[in-house]
């Protein structure tokens, strides 16, 4: 029997989104054709983990250990190179600009004033906000730019509904458009057909479960959803060994430009930037990493010039 497409096996085999998937997608059809009216070039960054339910009415589910600092920080440096960012990001995951104070604990900052002949008020320890004077000009100048959109998943199958609806959005941009696939995606997950609707008892012992494995996204995403876009994925291992190898392999089986590759213990410091001809080493030395350099900023730096060599290259087309 032939495989399901994608897309296809997306619609059938996973719960329906917990997310207003049509809604989101009107938004980012309107806001990239839109920026591309005004020859704007328009990124979908993928930020953050995802949940994968163990039943239907959820008590249980795998996740894993990805922040989302990656995306965030990538989508403040995108927005700084001009870009319009479609931050497509896990439900509470890091955010651009106020991530910096994600650990922040707001009632240790905060200091209430109760003036004798006037209402209360509220005022901020600013020393205890490092650099919060040029994040909060950056986020105040991002936001009367309209270039941000913002869009949020929690599941496994809200994540997949969305990125075929943000592909769609972007197929009409060329090359213009960039994918930045940096979520760390679930490899496995219970098919709506298997879930258990109720809370797995822990009386029957102990526990197996079989996952299948969830359809590669990248594959059709760069034949048929997005074919002149500029996609680049992510690889994270924790043996380096195989790193650049698997890599590789990524880049030989989707046929797309960039994989940027990251070791689990070093990923603040190291990445990778494979292409079909090149690696090309990213790091931060210990002087920048003092100073506060990101390697984020390399990262897009590196790309976003990629990216324009593509549009030349198929300029064309
Ligand atoms: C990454 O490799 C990201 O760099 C991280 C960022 C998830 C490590 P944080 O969110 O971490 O800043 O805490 N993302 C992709 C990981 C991934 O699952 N890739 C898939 C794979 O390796 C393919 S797209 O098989």
């Amino acid at each position: 029997m032939a495989e399901p497409n994608p897309a296809d096996q997306i619609r059938q085999d996973f719960a329906p989104p917990q997310v207003p998937v049509e809604d989101a997608a009107r938004a980012m059809e309107a806001f990239a054709l839109g920026h591309h009216s005004e020859a704007r070039r328009v990124v979908l960054i993928t930020s953050g983990g995802t949940k994968v339910p163990l039943e239907s009415r959820t008590v249980r589910f795998l996740d894993n250990f990805s922040s989302g600092r990656r995306g965030a920080a990538s989508a403040e440096y995108f927005l700084q190179a001009g870009y319009a960012v479609i931050f497509l990001h896990r439900h509470r995951s890091l955010y651009p600009y106020s991530r910096r104070y994600a650990a922040t604990n707001w009632l240790d900052v905060l200091r209430l004033q109760l003036p004798g002949d006037g209402a209360p008020r509220v005022e901020a320890e600013q020393s205890r906000l490092p650099g919060i004077v040029q994040v909060l000009q950056d986020y105040s100048r991002m936001k009367e730019s309209g270039r941000l959109l913002s869009i949020e998943f929690n599941t496994l199958s809200d994540y997949l509904h969305l990125l075929l609806a943000a592909a769609q959005a972007l197929s009409r941009l060329g090359s213009s458009a960039m994918f930045y696939l940096a979520a760390a995606v679930s490899d496995f997950y219970i098919p709506a057909s298997e879930i258990p609707e109720h809370k797995i008892q822990s009386s029957s012992g102990p526990l197996q479960i079989t996952m299948k494995m969830v359809p590669k996204m990248l594959s059709p995403l760069v034949k048929d959803w997005a074919p002149k876009a500029f996609v680049i994925s992510f690889k994270l291992e924790t043996d380096k060994e195989i790193l650049i190898e698997r890599a590789r392999k990524a880049l030989a089986t989707y046929r797309h430009q960039v994989v940027v590759a990251n070791i689990l213990d070093t990923l603040r410091g190291h990445v990778v930037v494979v292409t079909g001809t090149e690696e090309t080493k990213l790091s931060i030395s210990d002087e920048e990493e003092r100073s506060g350099v990101e390697i984020e900023e390399k990262i897009i730096k590196d790309l976003t010039l990629r990216h324009t060599q593509f549009m030349e290259g198929t300029a064309a087309n």
